[in-house]
C-alpha cells in the first residue's frame, strides 16, 4: 500500500497528515476528473468517519478502494 502513502502526502500539499477540504478539491480534480466544491463535499460526507472535516489517511485508503481501485 505504498503506493497509497505517497498519493495521500502528493496531496497532503501542507504535510499535516491531512487531506481537507481545501486539498480535496485538487484531489478530486485529478484522480475524479470532477471539479469543485461539491465533489469535494461529497467525498468529506460518504468518507469522513470521524467527521472532523478532513481526511486522514485511513479514510483515504476506504476511499480509495472504492473510487481508484477496480
Ligand atoms: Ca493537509
Ligand atoms: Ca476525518
Amino acid at each position: 500500500m505504498d503506493k497509497l502513502r505517497e498519493l495521500f502526502d502528493f496531496f497532503d500539499s501542507n504535510s499535516d497528515g491531512y487531506i481537507s477540504k481545501k486539498e480535496l478539491i485538487e484531489l478530486a480534480d485529478v484522480l475524479l476528473n470532477e471539479r469543485g466544491l461539491g465533489k469535494s463535499s461529497r467525498i468529506l460526507r460518504e468518507f469522513d468517519f470521524n467527521q472532523d472535516n478532513k481526511i486522514d489517511f485511513e479514510e483515504f485508503t476506504a476511499f480509495a478502494r472504492v473510487h481508484l481501485i477496480d
